[in-house]
């Protein structure tokens, strides 16, 4: 007897994705593919150990040996590792900048040497919350050398505004482990099935609202903040029915995970200047660039308060910027606010 075989809903992997868009990219096709397939790779092996971490006491303390004579790392120096090798025998990349380390990593093998693209890295952001069982998170962009530029690398090829990242993307190592990234036609999730090993779409083009009733920052700096800053808290705090305020405050203290749920959901994060750090505490290169690519990507708005994100000229590695970032009309109204004391 013949069976009928009824096709069932389809299940995309990550690979599968990958490979289906390349047209969308306009340079040598395969290569952002490999790219982007090796950060899958590190994402999952990261993703095994995070799952582990709990068991430190059990396995033996990070710094020490356990029990099967293995040098056990702190996570964040071993996922640091694990991008940078993935990365580094891909052959599509020809530096890496990561937030762990001072300096740009040049990778000289013999692979690499006609490398095209430098990727900026934070391996594990929120890296205090591992201790607490908190989701925590990777983030990545991925730029292209510009084509008169042979020979090695240098800092400047890093020296690129966001209106120039090729690719950028997260891992959220939470209840589910998500990747999510966008090249540029915008923005697409994927949950990790631990069954079978494979990141499988499950949140194909993200949108952000364009209004939420979340806002997401550190209150504890209050008494340092811009007044524009305290005047648009005191705004999300006010009883007004028609614009779903007093606003919720949720603050997990891990960008990827306060970012991811306010994708989701609609809300803003804000880490602005303080009295201690003028410019705020997240990178320009490493955090702030890459979110900013994906939201604009989804509808929504990253700003330092009254410029794009994504339009600052970087002038260092490691360079500061404060950040509002979510939904589109929660992030002009901050704006508006931080203006008016500007004036
Ligand atoms: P890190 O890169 O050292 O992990 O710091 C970044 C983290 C973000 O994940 C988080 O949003 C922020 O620092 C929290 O900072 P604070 O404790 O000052 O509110
Ligand atoms: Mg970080």
């Amino acid at each position: 007897m013949t069976q009928t075989l009824t096709p069932g809903k389809r299940f995309i992997t990550l690979g599968q994705f990958i490979i289906e868009r390349q047209s969308d990219f306009p340079f040598a096709k395969g290569e952002l593919s490999r790219l982007l397939r090796d950060i899958g790779i590190a994402a999952k092996v990261v993703n095994r150990e995070v799952n582990k971490a709990g068991l430190a006491d059990i396995l033996g303390e990070y710094g020490e040996t356990n029990v099967q004579g293995e040098d056990q790392k702190k996570l964040d120096v071993y996922a640091n590792e694990q991008f940078i090798l993935a990365l580094g025998a891909g052959g599509e990349c020809i530096a890496i900048a990561s937030e762990e380390n001072e300096d740009l990593i040049e990778i000289d093998s013999k692979v690499s040497k006609d490398a095209r693209y430098v990727v900026c890295i934070d391996p594990l952001d929120g890296s205090s919350n591992i201790d607490v069982n908190v989701s925590i998170g990777t983030i990545f962009s991925i730029y292209r050398r510009s084509d008169d530029k042979h020979g090695p690398t240098d800092v400047s090829d890093f020296m690129q505004k966001g209106t120039e990242q090729i690719a950028a993307g997260y891992v959220i190592y939470g209840s589910s482990t998500m990747l999510v990234y966008t090249t540029g036609n915008g923005v697409n999730g994927f949950t990790l099935d631990p069954s079978i090993g494979e990141f499988c779409l499950s949140h194909p083009d993200m949108k952000i609202p364009k209004d939420g009733a979340i806002y997401s920052i550190n209150e504890g700096n209050y008494r340092h903040f811009p007044e524009g800053v305290k005047d648009y808290i005191k705004y999300c705090q006010q009883e007004d029915a028609s614009t779903k305020r007093p606003y919720s405050t949720r603050y997990i203290g891990s960008l990827v995970a306060d970012f991811h749920r306010n994708m989701i959901k609609g809300g803003i994060y804000i880490y602005p200047s303080t009295g201690k750090a003028k410019n705020g505490k997240l990178r320009l290169l490493y955090e702030c660039n890459p979110l900013a690519f994906i939201i604009e990507q989804a509808g929504g708005k990253a700003s330092d308060g009254f410029n794009r994100i994504v339009e600052i000229q970087p002038e260092s590695l490691h360079q500061r910027v404060p950040l509002f970032i979510g939904s589109a009309n929660m992030v002009a109204k901050a704006e508006e606010m931080l203006a008016l004391r500007n004036k």
